[in-house]
């Protein structure tokens, strides 16, 4: 089930309601990465403390450990994980690849070795499908292949071609045609979303986006994008493939990124994002702000009494000093991650929600000025 209802625009950009199995999201969203069926470092009550309506777990990392076995003896991953809103999974294609040489794809599907175990394991469409109607994803992503902006060979970079870029993209839309038979097989009652792909290529995108809008999917997805590329190139196949999206149904930008990253994709006509960076740059002391980037390791913030920044209303600048951050870090508490996370996630959060307010109120344009005079003047 899935219902999308889009309340106003500006430009590309929109403000809408997104209605799944377990609850309604506010458009544009940001969902806080949790691999293994946790957000690190801090609870589902944290979470909806920072204002997350929906997280995004991994089919890869979750069916290796704990396994199906557990995950079906809870009824699916909410109960297992004590999170009672909506959660996405990705399909374990991205995930797979990023263990580098040792997969190896073919049309049928990805054969690699388990980096748990060692057992050998082959993941495709099927068993992706599979896996995500277990874990009872409200968002159910298509498995795909991410064609990499480029590749290590022999101490050498190359490129992709656009004709590497083409095979890899076809064989994902080969791949979405297969998800799409097995989830309806399987009487998922979820939505299943597509993912563009096509590598640096407008015409590969605009190919890709057609043989996925032939499938009639619920939801669409731009993938292979912040994966090394130049920002200019992310930014120009954003911009040139968001638009082209079915306009009345949810657009998904996976794995991006930056604050700017997404105050440019809600621009492009973006509604949903993903990222590790605000959990996994807060555990190596990189804290966001709406002055700028502070990091809080730097020997400037050894005596520093303020809040990381004054304006923010999350559990470390309401109670604790840059000073004692600052001192937790060097000390490698694990309370330094905790509140480090709640800060970026309150940030990441915040910034999604006076971007609806501003599409809501009719001055978006406005508030994108703002935003970027803001961040360029640096943190005090
Ligand atoms: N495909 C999938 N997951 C992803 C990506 C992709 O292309 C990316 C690329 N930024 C992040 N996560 N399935
Ligand atoms: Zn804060």
């Amino acid at each position: 089930m899935l219902q999308f209802t889009i309340h106003r625009t500006a430009g590309h950009a929109r403000r809408g309601t997104l209605t799944l199995n377990h609850g309604s999201i506010e458009t544009p969203q940001f969902m806080p990465v949790g691999t293994y069926g946790t957000v690190k470092g801090i609870t589902p009550a944290g979470l909806k403390d920072a204002g997350a309506q929906i997280i995004l777990g991994n089919t890869f990392h979750l069916w290796l450990r704990p396994g199906l076995d557990v995950v079906r003896a809870f009824g699916g991953l909410h109960r297992f994980i004590g999170w009672d809103a909506p959660i996405l999974t990705d399909s374990g294609g991205f995930q797979v690849w990023s263990l580098g040489r040792s997969a190896k794809i073919s049309e049928e599907g990805v054969r690699f070795a388990s980096p748990v175990n060692g057992d050998k394991l082959f993941l495709t469409p099927e068993v992706s499908m599979q896996i995500q109607t277990v874990l009872d994803a409200d968002i159910v992503m298509q498995f795909d292949e991410c064609t990499p902006y480029d590749v290590q060979r022999g101490g050498e970079t190359h490129i992709t071609t656009e004709t590497e870029a083409r095979a890899s993209m076809e064989l994902s839309l080969r791949w979405a045609a297969r998800c799409k038979a097995e989830f309806a097989r399987l009487d998922n009652p979820n939505a299943l979303f597509g993912i563009v792909q096509g590598g640096m290529f407008e015409s590969l995108r605009d190919a890709s986006l057609a043989g996925l809008v032939d499938l009639d999917l619920p939801g669409y997805a731009i993938g292979g994008l912040s994966v090394g590329e130049p920002k200019e190139d992310m930014l120009r196949l954003l911009r040139h493939t968001a638009p082209r999206l079915p306009g009345h149904k949810p657009r998904y930008l996976m794995g991006v990124g930056t604050p700017e990253d997404l105050v440019d994709g809600v621009a492009a006509g973006i509604d949903l994002f993903d990222c590790v960076m605000p959990t996994r740059n807060a555990r190596n002391g990189h804290l966001f702000t709406r002055f700028g980037d502070l990091r809080i390791r730097n020997a400037r913030f050894k005596l520093d009494q303020r809040p990381i920044d004054e304006t923010c209303a999350c559990p470390a600048c309401r109670q604790f000093s840059r000073a004692y951050l600052h001192h937790l870090d060097r000390c490698r508490e694990m309370l330094f991650g905790m509140l480090a996370t709640a800060h970026n996630l309150h940030y990441y959060l915040g910034l999604m929600r006076e971007m609806r307010e501003a599409l809501d109120a009719g001055r978006f344009d406005d508030f994108v000025e703002r935003f970027r005079r803001d961040r360029a003047r640096g943190v005090a």
